[in-house]
């Protein structure tokens, strides 16, 4: 068992409870239903995906948005261009059985079958700030464990300093492939301390349920003070590497996606200001915070010019 420190965003002890609803739901609680008893998801309604269960450990302490925001409006380029069409297009990705691979410069490569996975892990409920370099942002109860869990599983080597992650490329499953907007597969990474750092969460569900397909099921990254390019749907491999790995957007538009991506409201992207942005649900335009208001990843870049390192 894990002693946790208080950091700021955890939830006092007493309200662990699910004092939350999800819009009329009520929210999933602990022990309820047993996790991996239950069907994999394969579905793009997220009402019929399975349960898992959870507990809440951290708190936005704003309202989230609406679960019909959250799993229909999204970015998933394999599935097309458009807000609605992973929603729409991704009932043909089949996320059970799949298998993760964890590799490169580690000790212990794991080979992971996700469904035994999802109904092992001690999961928690995280409900985040999401801000889509775009200029939208949600607030999403997301289900995953931090990602230095696996990293410490696996025993990375001492010139491991990067983590690339891969989403799955298979046309069969993933119509938007045919297009080339961007160099397939879909590609990640994070320096090794970000990928330790207690917020980047591994994330397998969302509102008390596995991740619809259109979210990235069966098994996605969530890193919350980036912007959501760097949150990679439907990871199939992670691998540790000695130098920065090469990332899908960097590589399409290297002016205007940095590798780092940190939410910077002083650095504008190129073609539009990063200084506000729109929470779905909402009219008024609020301001966009540095590390989207999480300030305790500060330290990750103690000494670093940001604007150079966008
Ligand atoms: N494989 C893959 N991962 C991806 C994307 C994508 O197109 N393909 N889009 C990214 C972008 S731009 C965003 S904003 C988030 C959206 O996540 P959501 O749809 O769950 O809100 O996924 C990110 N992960
Ligand atoms: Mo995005």
């Amino acid at each position: 068992m894990l002693i946790r420190r208080n950091p700021s965003w955890a939830l006092p002890e007493r309200e662990a409870t699910p004092e939350a609803l999800y819009m009329n739901r009520r929210a999933v609680v602990a022990g309820l239903v047993a996790a991996g008893a239950l069907p994999a998801a394969a579905s793009t309604d997220p009402e019929k995906v399975a349960r898992i269960a959870a507990r809440r450990t951290m708190d936005a302490g704003e309202p989230a948005t609406a679960l019909a925001d959250v799993t229909g409006y999204n970015n998933f380029y394999e599935y097309g261009l458009d807000k609605g069409d992973p929603a729409r297009r991704a009932g043909t990705l089949r996320p059970s059985p799949w298998t993760l691979r964890v590799g490169g410069l580690v000790k212990t490569p794991l080979t992971l079958d996700v469904d035994r996975y999802i109904a092992r892990a001690p999961w928690e409920e995280r409900v985040y700030r999401f801000r889509c370099v775009e200029g939208w942002s949600m607030v999403i109860p997301w289900v995953g464990v931090p990602l230095s869990s696996l990293i410490r599983a696996v025993e990375p080597l001492g010139s491991a300093r990067y983590v690339a992650f891969r989403t799955l490329a298979d046309p069969a499953q993933m119509p938007g492939l045919r297009a080339p907007v961007l160099d397939w597969p879909y590609r990640e990474g994070l320096r090794m301390d970000e990928a330790m750092h207690e917020l980047t969460l591994l994330t397998v569900g969302v509102y008390g349920r596995r991740l619809p397909n259109q979210n990235g099921a069966p098994i996605r990254l969530v890193v919350p003070w980036k912007y959501g390019f760097k949150s990679i749907k439907s990871v199939v491999a992670i691998d540790f590497v000695e130098t920065q790995p090469e990332t899908s957007w960097n590589m399409a538009t290297p002016r205007e996606y940095g590798f780092y991506s940190n939410v910077n409201p002083a650095v504008d992207h190129p073609r539009w200001s990063q200084a506000r942005e729109r929470r779905i649900g909402e009219f008024r335009r609020r301001e966009t915070l540095p590390f989207n208001g999480y300030a305790e990843v500060a330290g990750l870049y103690a000494g670093m010019d940001l604007k150079r390192f966008f």
